[in-house]
């Protein structure tokens, strides 16, 4: 039986032709991109998951988006909408030959509002975003409203967050942005424990370190400790920032919630913030990695990881934490020196089953792509689901964006 996981069968939609190459090229000449040495950097993602699209369309501008999925449409051509393919569960490369849409180029500013901080660009990404347009069959929906309170009838934009491109293609965005702080600080913090004041911090643990110093020599700043915490403060008065961010060190450390620490500003910045954005990257170098994005009420936030450990033993390299402890939000990596069925077979169900019995998520923010959507019933109810795919089929009816994601298979 093949794992839920597994990729089903391929619907059967058109294959490209020479006329829709031809109507491409018209609509964006030297943006359709057959030539497949271009074409690999967006088959692949940061995962190594290989698709075999034969056709990257680049386009800039809404009209051309409009114009291109209302071909698809009608032609019955499936397509596989594209940002930063950084996804981390297979959701943004195709997984036949669906045809790549990438929002690469579309990183202009619009406009920019100097009294609400709003700007207003197309969009670079597919889902960090607070307005949405275009739909399967190329009608534009806009929803770009500035407004902050805005309760007239149903808030649509809310839908496409997080839809994986699977309802439709964002192709603007508002982002509010607020003034460049004066003064930045940010503390690298040993602790022997977490508690719930952890509300706005990045966590990694002890175990992260051997990856972080054996692959990408980077070394740990303070004395070995069970867990780490980055926080940062950012104002408008570096010594009063300053000045408070060592008495708040000074009284953990008293109180012994913190073991060890150490603070930068400016250059050092960037090195301490090294130790928990490229955990990802150093485990990669371990082999394979199985990746869980896991929300959980924050108390519970670390027993996954020991109850993992010890259920596995020694079967796994390494079985590390760390994520966003101020969202509930869990990084669960498990490594081995390549992929192992029998691990795998280990670690799922049990980990959603774990999830589950404490009402997590077993998708914080990742989403569900490709690998994971037959398991979002163990976070989401029957009839939650069911209306998702009343809601893909009322917006996609032909099923073409991104097929094979999102939702479990009963439902595509
Ligand atoms: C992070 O917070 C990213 O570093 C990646 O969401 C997490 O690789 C991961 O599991
Ligand atoms: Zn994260």
């Amino acid at each position: 039986t093949p794992s839920p996981a597994a990729a089903p069968e391929r619907r059967p939609f058109s294959r490209v032709t020479p006329e829709d190459l031809a109507f491409f090229s018209k609509i964006i000449p030297d943006r359709t991109i057959t030539d497949p040495d271009i074409l690999e950097a967006s088959n692949v993602d940061w995962l190594k998951s290989v698709s075999f699209s034969e056709v990257l369309l680049r386009p800039q501008t809404t009209e051309e988006v409009s114009q291109i999925l209302g071909y698809c449409n009608s032609r019955n051509l499936a397509v596989s909408p594209q940002g930063g393919n950084t996804g981390l569960v297979g959701g943004s490369v195709p997984v036949y030959d669906e045809i790549i849409l990438s929002t690469a180029l579309m990183n202009n500013v619009l406009n920019f509002d100097s009294v609400s901080g709003q700007y207003r660009l197309t969009a670079p990404i597919l889902c960090v975003c607070i307005c949405v347009k275009v739909l399967a069959d190329g009608r534009v929906l806009d929803c770009l409203a500035t407004l902050r309170k805005d309760n007239t009838g149903y808030d649509l934009k809310q839908l496409f967050i997080g839809s994986e491109g699977t309802l439709g293609v964002i192709t603007a965005v508002t982002i509010l942005c607020p003034r460049k702080p004066k003064a930045i600080n940010v503390g690298f913090l040993g602790r022997c424990m977490l508690g719930e004041i952890l509300s706005a911090f990045e966590f990694l643990d002890r175990e992260c370190m051997r990856p972080l110093n054996t692959h990408l020599k980077l070394a740990n700043p303070i004395t070995d400790c069970p867990f780490y915490v980055v926080i940062e403060t950012s104002g408008s008065n570096p010594t009063h920032d300053e000045e408070k961010l060592h008495q708040f060190l000074e009284e953990a450390m008293t109180s012994s919630q913190v073991i060890d620490g150490t603070v930068a500003t400016e250059a050092k910045i960037k090195a301490l913030w090294s130790l928990r954005e490229r955990v990802t990257e150093a485990l990669t170098h371990d082999g394979f990695t199985y990746k869980y994005d896991i929300s959980l009420p924050v108390e519970r936030i670390y027993q996954l990881v020991t109850d993992m450990r010890e259920h596995l033993g020694d079967r796994a390299k390494s079985v590390v934490g760390y994520g966003h402890v101020g969202d509930g939000n869990l990084h669960l990596n498990i490594t081995s020196p390549t992929k192992d069925p029998d691990l795998l077979a280990s670690i799922e169900p049990f980990v959603y089953e774990w999830t589950a019995r404490f009402q997590g998520s077993i998708s914080a923010e990742h989403c569900l792509g490709l690998k994971k959507r037959n398991y979002i019933y163990y976070s989401k109810a029957s009839l939650a689901v069911a209306l998702m795919g009343n809601i893909k089929t009322m917006l996609d009816p032909k099923g073409i964006l991104n097929p094979y994601k999102t939702l479990p298979d009963d439902l595509q």
